[in-house]
């Protein structure tokens, strides 16, 4: 079992995206165990996009990820660090496949709705950067038998 984060970035709140959003982590038989909405200061976008701050596009980036509330999720799953970036498709909307979020809901490179952890390491820096460990919720999620086997 992984644990990843998934961030409902401005775009996904003002077009009203985020309940078709959360609809997709449930019926995939995901497990959220913590959402925060929250608004991105500049201090914890340069944090979030370490590896892009000297890039060019870098002012775009965070005048846009703080330019309205998003919605930050903690979600369990087997392998579900994978899952959900495939459950995302390709970084542009441009270039993400029909059937994915993006590929179904965006047209754009920079408002792609939705951001995912692309590793072990970067799920735990990110969900550090998000959640205190007493934010995540314990709880037995009941479908768990009908949802997989117990030896996947
Ligand atoms: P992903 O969210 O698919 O992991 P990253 O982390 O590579 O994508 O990029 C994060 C954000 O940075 C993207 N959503 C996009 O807005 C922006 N970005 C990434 N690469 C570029 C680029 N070459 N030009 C402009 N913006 C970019």
């Amino acid at each position: 079992m992984q644990r990843t984060l998934v961030l409902l970035k401005p775009d996904a709140v003002q077009r009203r995206l985020m309940g078709q959003l959360i609809s997709r982590f449930e019926a995939k038989s995901l497990n959220i165990v913590a959402m925060k909405m929250l608004q991105v200061t500049p201090e914890l976008a340069k944090q979030h996009y370490a590896e892009h701050v000297e890039k060019p596009f870098y002012p775009s980036l965070e005048a846009f990820i703080t330019s309205a509330p998003i919605l930050a999720l903690a979600i369990d799953g087997l392998d579900v660090i994978q899952v959900v970036r495939d459950m995302l498709g390709a970084t542009s909307g441009l270039n993400a496949a029909a059937g994915t979020i993006r590929g179904d809901f965006s047209g754009s490179r920079q408002m792609n709705l939705v951001h995912a952890s692309d590793g072990a390491e970067a799920a735990r820096r990110e969900l550090s950067l998000y959640f205190s460990d007493n934010e995540i919720c314990q709880y037995q999620p009941l479908l768990t038998p009908v949802f997989h086997a117990d030896d996947e």
